[in-house]
């Protein structure tokens, strides 16, 4: 009974990190570390929106980010931004691969999840869940934290 006290205690400490510093917030799959899950808010009326997030391998094997959803868009899909010509485009990743021992970024314009047909427009202060699917680590559900409009992640 005391040991389940203890777990609400360590939970509830849990949520008030993170909404009160989202910056030090990180979740472990495995051999993972989601480190800073974030996004933007959504101007009026914008129909996508993204989700970042850095990821780390700490293992001695590489595992594979396979896919994403989410409930608060139709579709979610994992899109690599890049630069045809002087026009940025973007289009789906395929599997990213995660080396051992090694980090992933997904960050504004490069990788991204990207969240098409937004149910609801993207507050800043808002949390929301994108579930991730790894080969190995399996699904991690990310805690989303969305910041500024025009946040590109950098002071982070
Ligand atoms: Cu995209």
């Amino acid at each position: 009974m005391k040991k389940f006290a203890t777990l609400i205690a360590a939970a509830i400490l849990s949520l008030g990190t993170l909404s009160a510093t989202a910056d030090a917030h990180e979740q472990k799959a495995g051999d993972l570390i989601l480190h800073h899950a974030w996004s933007r808010a959504t101007p009026n009326g914008a129909k996508s929106g993204a989700a970042y997030v850095e990821i780390e391998n700490t293992g001695a094997e590489a595992d594979q980010l396979v896919g994403a959803s989410s409930d608060v868009a139709a579709m979610t899909e994992i899109h690599q931004m890049s630069m045809d010509g002087d026009m940025m485009t973007m289009k789906p990743a395929g599997t990213i691969d995660i080396p051992a021992h090694g980090k992933v970024m997904l960050k504004p314009h490069g990788l991204h999840v990207m969240l098409m047909g937004l149910k609801k427009p993207l507050n800043e202060g808002d949390t929301f869940v994108v579930t991730l699917t790894f080969a190995k680590a399996g699904k991690v559900d990310l805690q989303v934290v969305v910041g500024k409009v025009d946040d590109m992640g950098e002071e982070h």
